[in-house]
């Protein structure tokens, strides 16, 4: 069986939950496009997350990865372009000041780009009425840095699809966020699995 390592991560800056673990979790062990699921946890950290998507890799040897994270304030998902080999572990709190040049793996290159069939998924997106968009940004937090580790890890095995999807906060979270937009996480857990079943048309 081919496996699609899909990534969430914990709850973090006080929320009690994580869309993107919420719904990487309610997939777990699905068969999707001829793709079993095989989802995993994520600590919230540069250096944690890269670890644990690398190790992930190494260990269950996915056919396909894709890693999901929050990012509270967003309108819609983000299919994510490119990552960048810069950590910056202040997160979202640096709303200013210089990051400096932490790199996620020192030595390696500037950046990396997403390996997913992005155009078809958006317009299966489209096409179901989801609102979703592709992002120039991933960050230079926990979730640039997973998705550089993958994508570096996997750098010699290009026919491997790796990308990372954003998602708005979930509906529930909305009482904390009130003047900032959220989606219900069954509306994004049903864009994940089109974005997989596409992923696996495309290896078919
Ligand atoms: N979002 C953060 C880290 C964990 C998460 O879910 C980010 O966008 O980097």
């Amino acid at each position: 069986m081919q496996l699609l390592l899909l990534t969430g991560f914990e709850p973090f800056h006080g929320e009690r939950i994580n869309s993107s673990w919420e719904i990487a979790r309610q997939l777990d062990g699905e068969l999707i496009g001829g793709l079993q699921i095989k989802s995993v946890r994520v600590p919230v950290g540069c250096g944690k997350a890269a670890r644990r998507v690398t190790g992930a890799i190494v260990r269950y040897r996915p056919r396909a990865v894709i890693g999901l994270g929050e990012a509270g304030g967003r309108p819609c998902l983000s299919l994510e372009r490119v990552a960048i080999n810069l950590a910056d572990d202040r997160g979202n709190h640096a709303r200013s000041g210089d990051p400096g040049v932490t790199p996620v793996v020192r030595g390696a290159p500037d950046a990396y780009f997403a390996r997913l069939p992005l155009a078809a998924i958006l317009r299966e997106l489209d096409r179901k009425h989801i609102p979703a968009s592709v992002s120039l940004t991933a960050g230079a937090y926990a979730c640039n840095a997973l998705m550089y580790s993958a994508l570096h890890h996997l750098r010699r095995k290009p026919g491997v699809p790796v990308g990372f999807i954003h998602l708005p906060y979930d509906a529930r979270q909305s009482p904390r966020h009130r003047s900032l937009p959220s989606l219900p996480i069954p509306i994004m857990e049903n864009a994940v699995r089109i974005a997989i079943a596409v992923i696996g048309r495309s290896l078919a």
